[in-house]
């Protein structure tokens, strides 16, 4: 089973380059960003929750967004694979995930953290706002708190997957070609 984890800050293409690899490897995407957006449109009391942190650019409550992913591992037992993008996003939910896998007997392939410089990601995130209603895309301040937190509580994780083997840094400046090709040499390699 190939699992991988897509990780870099806000902006950096996670969820544009999962949709490359979804069809290059057949593999299940779970986005906690949009698990949480499809909360908040069905108003649900979990996504009225979740929109409070989102729209500050802070993070959900770990149990949250872990019980999540929890449930949709254990709908999905026949998966080839799964893409984690933009999750995990803080120590205790990647021991939590570990947790969670272990239980199938299938581990973590490998993190693919895609690297881009700080002003392209504002760049790239307000171009977004201006086109897809985004409330944190809008507000250059909510973006810049998005990449701080980023900084302070998913950057350690790098930490977490490099003794283990598992860190791969990926280019992630250029066209959205170049990087999907850097991508799947990478992959290809599993
Ligand atoms: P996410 O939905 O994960 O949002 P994101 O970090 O902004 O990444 P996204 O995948 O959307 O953007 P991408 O880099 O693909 O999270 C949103 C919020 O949900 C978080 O702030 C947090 O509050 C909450 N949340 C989610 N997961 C959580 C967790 N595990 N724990 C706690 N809270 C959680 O792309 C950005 C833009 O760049 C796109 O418009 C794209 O078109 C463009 N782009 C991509 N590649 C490009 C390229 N090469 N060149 C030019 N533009 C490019």
């Amino acid at each position: 089973m190939l699992n991988l984890v897509l990780f870099g800050p806000p902006g950096a293409g996670k969820g544009t380059q999962a949709e490359f690899l979804i069809n290059s490897f057949g593999l299940n995407h779970l986005s906690t960003g949009d698990l949480l957006r499809s909360e908040i449109a069905a108003g649900t009391e979990l996504g009225l929750e979740a929109k409070s942190y989102m729209d500050k650019g802070e993070l959900v409550p770990d149990e949250v967004v872990i019980g999540m992913i929890k449930s949709k591992l254990e709908s999905n037992k026949d998966a080839k694979g799964f893409i984690f993008d933009g999750f995990p996003r803080t120590v205790e939910q990647a021991k939590a995930l570990d947790k969670l896998l272990k239980e199938n007997d299938t581990p973590i392939s490998g993190m693919l953290s895609l690297e881009v410089e700080k002003q392209e990601l504002i760049n790239r995130l307000l171009s977004r706002g201006k086109v897809s209603g985004r409330a944190d895309d809008q507000d250059q301040s909510v973006i810049e708190n998005r990449i701080n937190v980023y900084n302070k509580k998913t950057l350690p994780l790098i930490e977490y997957y490099k003794p283990q083997g598992k860190h791969f840094g990926i280019n992630g400046m250029g066209t959205i070609e170049e990087i999907a090709g850097r991508l799947k040499e990478v992959v290809g390699k599993f």
